[in-house]
């Protein structure tokens, strides 16, 4: 089905028919490409984005199992158990990529499958992660490995989490696992997947595991004992990448989600300032403290701190920015939720605005993050470690594809140093507590027979992909 799909396309896909029996798989520039009005940068990584606990299934030593399977956690009482299977279904999962024609995949190892009790390493779950490099390898994609994405193994999580004092070493130890028994030769590496939203929803929400509702201060230690567990993961890839027989330069960087904060009504003098003050907390204290080496948050009324962390300093070698849509702050909205007591759930207009089917395409806010970030970051390669939305029908993604990346190019055009793109997601698969509902995949998923099918956005990031830009 999918290859009829994808040979109708190029029936009526323009240049693309023309290649269409030559073998290009990985090498978008290995042959004359189109006039193109919206070329790339040569080198730039096309990629599709994915995580372990989303797509695999059966994880079941991880924080989550158990967590997710209580009723009123996740929408409609879904859970990971299954989800697209793709721990049995590599193949599929492989063809899909080639479809796509990436250079790069971005994917994450699951920390609890590999150690799935302190200090005990499962030789299964190491050798099923190397034949899946492996091909990738035969496949001409690169691994682009998160380390971790949002879930953590049940042993961590009892002995404290990222405040458990042996966290960073714990943290370090695994890292070396996955890069000398799984992937010696991967280039890329995050470290850790969106830390500010793993640190809200656990520990300020409380939606998700552990579950805390702390006041802001609260959530420091945990935010200092992630970084430093970062830090010890990024000394270690490089350490062991730069003393081998042959070298290998790598390039280990964080995902930061970055929302664009606009003040609901411009001229309100509050509403302005907490789009200010989201900025300066929720883009840029974490990637800011990797750059000085100290954690410095300064939000007015609730929270002072500069603490310095060894080792932290330019623990990075790219930026990694998850973007997906812009957040307009409003601050009578804001002030409701802050003094909503606990035990009220959030009112309707809030819940709205976070469910990803309501996120609004808003490509300007990438390309002011990303001149942001080239700014504050001068000279950092930038990476797009995710960007897509929740579109089942596919009538908005094409768009906000196409449009997303000619606001990239603008700001490459500008100078700022954009290295690869990667779309979340490949496949449909579970959105955390909003179940199966969002489908952010460029392909779709049958969940019953797990049977996948391209997106008409699938078609058009090939050729993309194909073409090295955009016509
Ligand atoms: O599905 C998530 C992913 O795990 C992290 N970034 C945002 C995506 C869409 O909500």
């Amino acid at each position: 089905m999918r290859n009829s799909v994808f040979a109708l396309f190029s029936l009526f896909g323009l240049p693309v028919l023309v290649f269409s029996g030559m073998s290009f798989m990985g090498h978008p520039l290995a042959f004359a490409a189109p006039a193109l009005t919206h070329p790339f940068p040569l080198n730039f990584e096309w990629c599709v984005a994915t995580a372990a606990h989303q797509i695999e299934g059966g994880n079941t030593r991880s924080d989550w199992w158990d967590w997710e399977k209580i009723p009123g956690n996740i929408k409609h009482g879904d859970t990971a158990a299954v989800a697209t299977d793709s721990w049995h279904h590599m193949d599929r999962d492989i063809e899909m990529l080639r479809e796509l024609h990436v250079t790069t995949y971005r994917f994450s190892v699951e920390w609890a499958k590999i150690e799935p009790l302190r200090g005990q390493i499962d030789p299964e779950a190491v050798l099923h992660y190397r034949l899946f490099v492996e091909k990738l390898r035969q496949a001409k994609i690169q691994p682009m490995i998160t380390l971790q994405h949002f879930t953590l193994p049940q042993w961590f999580r009892a002995l404290g989490g990222w405040e458990w004092e042996g966290a960073p070493e714990a943290f370090e130890a695994y890292t070396q696992v996955v890069q000398r028994q799984i992937a010696p030769d991967a280039r890329y590496w995050v470290t850790i997947n969106e830390p500010m939203v793993h640190l809200l929803g656990g520990y300020f929400l409380g939606n998700v595991p552990p579950q805390e509702k702390r006041k802001l201060k609260h959530v420091i230690p945990v935010m200092v004992g992630l970084l430093k567990a970062h830090a010890r993961a990024y000394h270690a890839l490089h350490h062991e990448a730069e003393n081998r027989t042959h070298p290998l330069q790598i390039q280990v960087g964080m995902a930061n989600h970055l929302r664009y904060f606009q003040a609901a009504k411009r001229f309100n003098p509050l509403d302005q300032f907490f789009a200010r003050e989201f900025d300066l907390l929720w883009n840029w204290a974490l990637p800011d403290s990797l750059r000085t080496g100290k954690l410095t948050l300064n939000v007015p009324a609730l929270v002072h701190a500069d603490i310095a962390i060894s080792g932290l300093q330019g623990s990075y070698d790219f930026f990694g920015i998850n973007y997906y849509t812009r957040d307009r702050t409003s601050s009578s909205l804001i002030l409701k939720e802050l003094f909503r007591s606990a035990n009220t759930p959030p009112s309707a207009e809030a819940q709205a605005l976070y469910s990803p089917e309501n996120w609004e395409s808003h490509p300007e806010g990438l390309e002011k993050l990303l001149l942001k970030t080239a700014h504050r970051f001068p000279g950092t390669p930038i990476f797009i470690t995710e960007n897509g939305i929740a579109d089942a029908k596919d009538l908005k993604r094409p768009g906000y594809l196409r449009d997303h990346l000619l606001a990239i190019q603008r700001v490459v055009q500008n100078g700022a140093p954009v290295q690869g793109y990667c779309h979340w997601s490949l496949l449909d698969n579970f959105e955390w507590i909003h179940g199966y509902g969002p489908k952010f995949g460029l392909f779709e998923v049958n969940f019953n027979t797990q049977m996948t099918t391209p997106r008409m956005s699938a078609r058009q990031f090939s050729k993309y992909a194909i073409q090295n830009g955009i016509d």
